[in-house]
């Protein structure tokens, strides 16, 4: 048995190269295409990952793992178990839990939740301490559900230049989900949140040695309580309609709409009212970004000791050629449609707009369903080059508070809120 034998029945061979069960060809031009499709587009080894060609590789590098309840994702560290998401499981506006992108902090994640013990605790400056199992979530609530991408703070932190530490994460950092759950403003409602509080902070179950030296072994995020999101934060106890998978935060999870996921507490069992400043290190070092426009910075200013911090916060504007996704010529005079997905955390995606003439002219996509302000909006567009060439197809969102994707890199120490417009390139081939 051959390598082809092996991958493909018949059938599914005879369907993929355009032959009819009869025998038939459909139409003679399908046979040069099959082997266009063969030859790989770039006919050079693998592109440096770290210099100015970064931008060719979608994804990161590392080699695909297969982790309990997930199919197999890349892996980028083991130990927490960090895993980003291919390229294709884009194609559609939700992304499968199985395939849905991985990110710890600390080594001592859970392997199991026992739900006989498991209670949420809503305890600190509040009237009345709440201990809830998922039962009592489930049945004392009414259920909410609201689409929202999930986005790590370092998704495309490898196209930084020149480079920062961490997670050196291609673009598949990021999943959209249908969560449902609870309110957090009910539980909240229900615990009385005491005059004079100021926070509300979020911990999950894992431990472990924090950074070096900085000794923090829980993950603790929070939020002001006078921030509006509150509103919208969802503890959810289904992802796409399922329970979620453990690696992604088992039995329930904070959901932050428009918010970098570094809110979204995963295996969340502590939320706690505060009374005072969080000044544990994922508030206070961890996670800022620079006051300036887009978080942008250079590493002079940093080392002068003159940038200013926030927290990170909102997902800026991007989108993204799925497909196709360049790893086949396309003959010239084809019509190919093309694909994707956009997002903001600022609001409605209302436009996408792609081009391949390095950004002169622009068409506008067709958008798909509207799934809600916060997740992924699909897209796509119509395509024809009519000679055969080298093309970079550049993708740019806009969303309805007029933010747009700008074409220029964005730089702080952090390696955080890359949204510059994404390019593609595609070869087309001789047709004829
Ligand atoms: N408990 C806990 N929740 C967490 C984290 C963590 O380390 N521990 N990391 C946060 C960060 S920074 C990211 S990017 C997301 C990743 O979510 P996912 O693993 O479900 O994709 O989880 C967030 N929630
Ligand atoms: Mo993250």
């Amino acid at each position: 048995m051959n390598m082809t034998e092996r991958c493909l029945s018949r059938r599914g061979l005879l369907k993929i190269v355009g032959v009819t069960s009869s025998g038939m060809a459909i139409g003679r031009w399908l046979g040069p295409h099959v082997t266009m499709a063969q030859e790989p587009a770039h006919g050079k080894g693998m592109e440096s990952f770290t210099g100015p060609g970064a931008n060719s590789h979608w994804n990161s590098v590392g080699p695909y793992v297969t982790e309990p309840q997930k199919v197999p994702l890349i892996l980028l560290t083991d130990r927490p178990v960090q895993l980003e998401t291919p390229r294709h499981y884009f194609r559609t506006a939700f992304t499968p839990n199985e395939a849905f992108y991985v990110r710890w902090h600390l080594e001592a994640i859970p392997n199991a939740v026992d739900l006989k013990t498991w209670k949420l605790q809503i305890e600190g400056n509040v009237s009345k301490a709440l201990a809830l199992s998922l039962p009592e979530l489930m049945q004392k609530f009414k259920p909410v559900s609201l689409a929202a991408v999930n986005q790590c703070s370092g998704n495309s932190r490898s196209r930084l230049q020149p480079r920062v530490p961490g997670g050196q994460w291609g673009n598949g950092a990021m999943g959209n989900a249908m969560w449902t759950g609870v309110r957090l403003r009910e539980l909240l409602d229900m615990a009385g949140v005491k005059k004079g509080s100021v926070l509300v902070q979020f911990q999950g179950l894992e431990t472990g040695p924090g950074p070096e030296g900085l000794g923090s072994n829980l993950f603790l995020k929070s939020l002001d309580l006078g921030n509006p999101v509150l509103d919208e934060c969802v503890v959810a106890y289904l992802m796409n309609g399922e329970p979620l998978p453990m690696l992604n935060g088992f039995p329930v999870r904070l959901v932050v709409p428009g918010y970098f996921a570094t809110y979204w507490t995963k295996c969340l069992t502590w939320i706690r009212i505060l009374d005072v400043t969080d000044e544990n290190f994922w508030m206070k070092t961890g996670y800022r970004v620079p006051d300036t426009p887009r978080g942008n910075t250079t590493p002079e200013e940093v080392k002068a000791g003159k940038v200013k911090t926030v927290p990170i916060e909102r997902l800026p504007v991007r989108s993204f050629l799925i497909s196709p996704d360049g790893s086949s010529k396309i003959p010239a005079g084809m019509n190919v449609t093309l694909r994707g997905i956009a997002f903001s955390g600022f609001g409605r995606v209302n436009r996408v707009e792609v081009s391949d003439d390095g950004g002169i002219n622009w068409m506008t996509a067709k958008l798909g369903e509207d799934h809600g302000a916060y997740s992924f909006r699909t897209w796509e567009a119509s395509w024809t080059a009519k000679s055969p060439g080298r093309y970079s197809l550049a993708v740019r969102a806009t969303d309805e508070k007029n933010n747009t994707q700008p074409d220029e890199p964005v730089w702080n120490p952090g390696g955080y809120l890359w949204n510059r417009i994404a390019r593609q390139e595609i070869v087309v081939g001789d047709a004829s």
